[in-house]
């Protein structure tokens, strides 16, 4: 067996923490499961592998590691219990090649059952490193918080939740790579376009709070690659998650379906290539930002409507209060739209964004646009192909340019930009700006301090537009003022307050932005830096 020097250090630190947290052992046991092993092996050396996961799960205690063997695995696990924080539980592949995870027939008839891997009511979990393959379903986490998965491979399901949080908090999906969720076999009936069957790769669901999803990447999917959703809104409000730094590419119907809760974050991800949508926004105070959105190709035709169908769809009556900023929209058929002209949709905003060369950009169809549905459009660059054009729809047919949005609705179109911005080279995907950039220094300040005051309790007038890191991340690097950058540690989001990690000084109104270059923040996703 070769050990690492980072092995070693790791299970170092988790018998020294095991004993700082004063448990009863120390041990920290590795167990070994392998195709050519048998269960009724003691399971603790190589040579004496188990050869079921789920027989080395039923041995694992706390600080446990069950290291797995590449090779096929046909089982379902439940996992008879919890690890510790300063002791998860750790099921890994051990060596090179993959140890794929598939599923036995019949399924079995509780929904939890039927998962490669359930995880219910446990906590400190860490999944690593394995492919699930032609599974009925991947991974539950029912009522579990605090479990990883990390580093795997999902390949193929028989059902429509592939990947389920239910009820649980604080997971984290890392580093994953989606590639396959069930197989389409045709079109709703009476619906050519919607595939049938629909599957989401990974559902956040009901009340499952300040989960993470980082750093994966999502082929198609004829659902949703990530759902954040609830049967009923009003009942259940999935909150404070975070979708970041993930690569969503051609996924044919959608990315992304905010569909409940408040609060939820979706930054630096890229969504590119053929999609219905690539955001479906049903929700209110998410924070969206710093994504491209670039190459939208309508998967659908405009089927059953071209107001359906656009980069990001807004409608319902909780998509409100939304704070949508810094994002790159290139090159899509269609851009904004929305379909429910009845609902009230109010108090998005649209703030130093880029778009640019789309076909269509605004289209926000909800009557009553300067009273009842008041949606922002604030210090973006806005140009399709040449200046004048007509970029902006609002209700059904009243079609403005910049210049006449500005003058006649001037209160909600403010500061927009008609130029071209300048990237380095768009068509090979480099969106850093060139020297001269009207982007650069022209975004707005995303908000002010509401008092003067001195401390680490900020008050501002807006604290939609910041993350503290909801528990999962570093919480936003903020200027307020002439200050030094500070970090927020807390936002209250009821009382507009933002708590730092140091003392500073503020007057009342000094702009409070995120960290940027310059004099102020640029507009769109990336902060202009010299060649
Ligand atoms: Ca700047």
């Amino acid at each position: 067996m070769v050990v690492t020097r980072r092995a070693c250090v790791a299970g170092l630190a988790v018998a020294l923490a095991a004993l700082l947290a004063g448990a009863g052992t120390v041990r920290a046991a590795e167990y070994f499961v392998s195709p050519s092993g048998d269960d009724a092996n003691p399971g603790t050396s190589d040579g004496k592998a188990l050869k079921t996961i789920a027989r080395a799960a039923d041995m694992a205690a706390p600080g446990d590691t069950v290291n797995i063997a590449p090779g096929k695995y046909v089982e379902r696990v439940k996992m008879p219990r919890s690890g510790t924080a300063e002791a998860p539980i750790t099921l890994r592949r051990r060596g090179d090649g993959e140890v794929v995870w598939t599923t036995p027939e019949p399924d079995p008839p509780r929904f939890q059952d039927t998962y490669a891997l359930c995880i219910e009511g446990r906590e400190h979990i860490v999944v690593e490193g394995l492919t699930f393959r032609d599974c009925k379903a991947w991974i539950v986490l029912w009522e579990s918080n605090r479990c990883t998965v990390r580093d795997c491979t999902f390949d193929g399901v028989r059902t429509y939740n592939a990947l389920r949080i239910n009820n649980g908090s604080f997971n984290k999906v890392l580093n994953c790579r989606f590639l396959r969720a069930q197989k389409q076999t045709g079109f709703r009936e009476g619906s050519s376009w919607i595939p049938v069957p629909g599957a989401d790769y990974i559902e956040i669901f009901r009340g499952s709070h300040n989960n993470l999803v980082e750093d994966c990447t999502f082929g198609r999917i004829t659902h949703t690659a990530v759902s954040i959703s609830a049967v009923d809104p009003k009942q259940f409000s999935p909150t404070r998650n975070i979708v970041r730094e993930n690569v969503f590419t051609d996924p044919y119907w959608k990315c992304l379906w905010f569909h409940a809760g408040k609060h939820n974050v979706f930054e630096w991800n890229l969504c590119t290539g053929q999609a219905a949508n690539f955001v479906q926004l049903e929700s209110g105070t998410s924070i969206i930002r710093y994504n491209r959105f670039t190459h939208y190709r309508d998967s659908t035709n405009a089927q059953p409507d071209v107001l359906l169908r656009g980069a990001i769809r807004m409608q319902y009556d909780f998509a409100q209060r939304n704070r949508i900023y810094n994002n790159l929209f290139y090159d899509n058929d269609r851009t904004l739209t929305n379909n429910s002209f009845r609902w009230h949709v109010t108090d998005n905003i649209f703030k130093n964004n880029i778009f640019f060369r789309n076909r269509q950009t605004i289209f926000l169809g909800f009557p009553d646009y300067t009273t009842k549905n008041r949606n922002y459009f604030l210090s973006n660059v806005i140009l399709q192909k040449e200046p004048g054009e007509k970029v902006i729809r609002l209700m059904r047919s009243d079609d403005f340019t910049l210049a006449e949005a500005a003058a006649k609705l001037g209160d909600l179109y403010r500061g927009n930009v008609e130029s071209d911005p300048l990237f380095r080279n768009a068509e090979k995907g480099d969106f850093h700006l060139k020297a001269g950039s009207p982007c650069q220094d022209a975004g707005s300040h995303l908000t002010v301090a509401a008092s003067a005051g001195q401390g680490r309790q900020v008050a501002v007038k807006d604290s939609l537009w910041f993350c503290d890191g909801n528990g999962l991340i570093d919480g936003d690097r903020i200027i307020v003022g002439s200050n030094k950058a500070v970090r927020i540690d807390k936002v209250d989001y009821e009382k507009h307050m933002l708590q730092v990690n140091r003392t500073i000084n503020w007057k009342l109104g000094d702009p409070v932005n995120l960290v940027h270059e310059g004099k102020a923040p640029d507009i769109g996703p990336v902060e202009y830096e010299a060649e």
